[in-house]
C-alpha cells in the first residue's frame, strides 16, 4: 500500500492529486505544517530535511514531489497522464513538469519565506521584490504557452499537477495580474478539477 506523509498547505497536495487523478488508495499521515511534527526525529527519517511529501511503499522511502509523481506514475499510472516518449508532446511535457520546480517554486519560496515565515523585523524588502519581479517573468512564457489550450500540452497530464499546483499557488499569493488571462481561467479550470479539489480538503 503506498502512504502519503502529508501537510496542508504544501507541495504535498500535488500527490494527493495526483492518487486521487488515477484513483488509487493510499494512506495518509497528515502532519501539522509545524517544526513540532516536519522536524522530528521520527519525520526526519524520512525526509533529512523534515519536508513534505514523502511516500513510502513497502521497504520503499522516496522524497521530491517530482520524482514521486513520476514514481507513482511508472508504477501504477497504467501509462496515463503523460504523453507515450514518441508523441510529439513529450518533449513540451518533460519541461513544463520540471519548469516548475525549476523555475517557478524557488521565487514562490521567497516569498513564502518573506511575507509568512520570516518574523516581521527579520523581512528583506528588496528580496521579496526581486522574488516578486522573477515570478512575474517566469509565469508569462506559460501565458503564452497556454494560447488556445485548456491543458499545458493538449489533454491533462502530470504536468498540469506539477507546474499547475505551482500557479494555483502564485495565483494564492497574487502574484498572477489580471492581464495574465490565459493563467487566470487555466488556474480556474485546474481548481475545478474534483480530484484537486479533495486534494485541497485533505
Ligand atoms: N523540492 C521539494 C521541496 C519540498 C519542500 O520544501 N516542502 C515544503 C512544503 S511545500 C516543506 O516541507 N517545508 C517545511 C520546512 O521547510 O520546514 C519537493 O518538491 O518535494
Amino acid at each position: 500500500m503506498l502512504k502519503l506523509h502529508f501537510a496542508p498547505n504544501s507541495r504535498a497536495g500535488r500527490i494527493v492529486w495526483l492518487l486521487e487523478e488515477l484513483g488509487l488508495e493510499y494512506d495518509l499521515n497528515r502532519m501539522d505544517f509545524h517544526p513540532k511534527d516536519l522536524k522530528s526525529e521520527e519525520h526526519r527519517g524520512r525526509h533529512p530535511l523534515g519536508r513534505v511529501p514523502v511516500l513510502e511503499e513497502g521497504d520503499i522511502s522516496i522524497f521530491e514531489s517530482g520524482a514521486i509523481v513520476e514514481y507513482v506514475m511508472a508504477r501504477h499510472g497504467d501509462g496515463g497522464l503523460k504523453p507515450g516518449v514518441h508523441a510529439p508532446e513529450f518533449p513540451e511535457y518533460l519541461q513544463w513538469f520540471h519548469y516548475c520546480e525549476g523555475m517557478v517554486m524557488p521565487p514562490i519560496n521567497t516569498i513564502i519565506v518573506q511575507t509568512v515565515l520570516m518574523p516581521p523585523d527579520r523581512r528583506d524588502q528588496t528580496a521579496l521584490e526581486q522574488a516578486q519581479r522573477l515570478l512575474g517573468k517566469a509565469v508569462a512564457p506559460v501565458e503564452t504557452a497556454l494560447e488556445g489550450r485548456e491543458y499545458l500540452v493538449g489533454d491533462f497530464s502530470a504536468a498540469d499537477i506539477m507546474l499547475g499546483h505551482s500557479l494555483f499557488m502564485a495565483n494564492r499569493l497574487g502574484q498572477v495580474s489580471d492581464e495574465m488571462k490565459n493563467l487566470k481561467s487555466y488556474i480556474k479550470r485546474v481548481e475545478s478539477r474534483p480530484a484537486f479539489q479533495k486534494a485541497m480538503e485533505t
